[in-house]
């Protein structure tokens, strides 16, 4: 039975990942953060035979303590501090968990692979917010890496960490550039969540409008079940590389509006929405849209969900959840 540790257990990605590992029959480790986490019932209540260990990226004796416990084939980091907005507003924090996190990681890992580096093999949850200011359409791996916002920075960081201890150690380490990617298990401080339990509320007649940012905003969203299959595959070559997941296609936040809210009945959504400067960022990336062409060949992997049954899922999923609220 293989053996894999995971971080980031209670985010969507880390939720999705354990379900696919515990059925392809991994023994599953789950690293959680903080005292009395509220969100551990939430994991235990999802995937209740993942086991659960204590540890902190920022906190690297924790970090050697969980490998010894779980001892595993296969980790795959996805903790971080991962909501942009926020990280203008904490900096060095991002910096600290969502950069040094990840060499705290590797380093770990390292150190306890002792002298078969290749050993463990390690994925690292890296974004598209790398791209940023983009510099070619679409992003693919070798695209000049622009980012413009300081996660973005943070996960510049932990990417070419990851090729250096792979290049400097021979550790199998892999980086998945995964787009942006959503479910009804997706935070509600994320733009697509946040449209869907609106629309949601809105329809129920339990909220009156929504106020938004930046309409104009392109995304390549697709779907975080799809996406934690190509994390998976990476660990599974015989050479460790970087690939880009995403679904190829691009939408921009007012898509998204028409699509949720056609999915109650709305056709014109305009009466429901308002703008804030509240929520503009300092510095914004406009358009992300990505070439999996590498994943496609080289792992076989494809998106199944494509946007439209995306929105539809969450907001479904949303009209579920609320009226049960009621
Ligand atoms: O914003 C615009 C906003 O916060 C998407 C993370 O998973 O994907 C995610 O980062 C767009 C931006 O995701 C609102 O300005 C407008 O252009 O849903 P988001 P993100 O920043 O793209 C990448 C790949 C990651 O790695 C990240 O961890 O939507 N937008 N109005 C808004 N965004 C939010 N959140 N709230 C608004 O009211």
């Amino acid at each position: 039975m293989k053996r894999a540790l995971v971080t980031g257990v209670t985010g969507q990605d880390g939720l999705y990942l354990c379900e696919a590992l515990l059925a392809k029959g991994y023994e599953v480790y789950g690293l959680i953060r903080g005292q009395n986490n509220p969100k551990r019932e939430l994991v235990s209540s999802i995937v209740p035979d993942v086991k659960l260990l204590t540890g902190d990226l920022t906190d690297f004796s924790s970090l050697i303590r969980a490998l010894r416990q779980s001892d595993p084939d296969e980790v795959y980091n996805l903790a971080a501090i991962s909501y942009v907005a926020y990280s203008w507003e904490n900096a060095q924090l991002t910096a600290d968990v969502t950069g040094k996190g990840v060499l705290n990681m590797l380093e770990a890992v390292r150190l306890h692979a002792g002298d078969e580096p290749g050993r463990i093999r390690f994925y690292q949850a890296s974004s598209s917010e790398m791209f940023g200011k983009v510099q070619e359409v679409p992003q693919k791996e070798t695209t000049l890496l622009w980012p413009r916002s300081p996660y973005g920075v943070a996960k510049v960081f932990g990417h070419y960490m990851t090729i250096n201890y792979r290049e400097s150690y021979g550790m199998h380490a892999s980086s998945g550039i995964l787009f942006n990617h959503e479910s009804p298990r997706r935070g509600k401080e994320f733009v697509t969540r946040k449209v869907s339990q609106a629309v949601a509320r809105i329809k129920l007649g339990l909220q009156s409008d929504v106020t938004l940012g930046n309409l104009d905003a392109k995304r390549d969203w697709g779907f975080a079940g799809d996406y934690v299959e190509a994390m998976w595959l990476m660990l599974q070559q015989p050479q460790a590389d970087d690939y880009v997941v995403c679904t190829g296609q691009t939408h921009s936040i007012r898509e998204l509006l028409d699509v949720a809210f056609a999915c109650v009945g709305i056709d014109d959504w305009s009466p429901y929405v308002r703008q804030d400067p509240r929520f503009m960022r300092p510095a914004e990336v406009d358009m992300l849209i990505g070439d999996a062409s590498k994943a496609r060949r080289q792992l076989g992997w494809e998106p199944k969900v494509d946007f439209r049954r995306l929105v539809e899922l969450m907001v479904e999923n949303d009209l579920r959840e609320q009226s049960a609220l009621r």
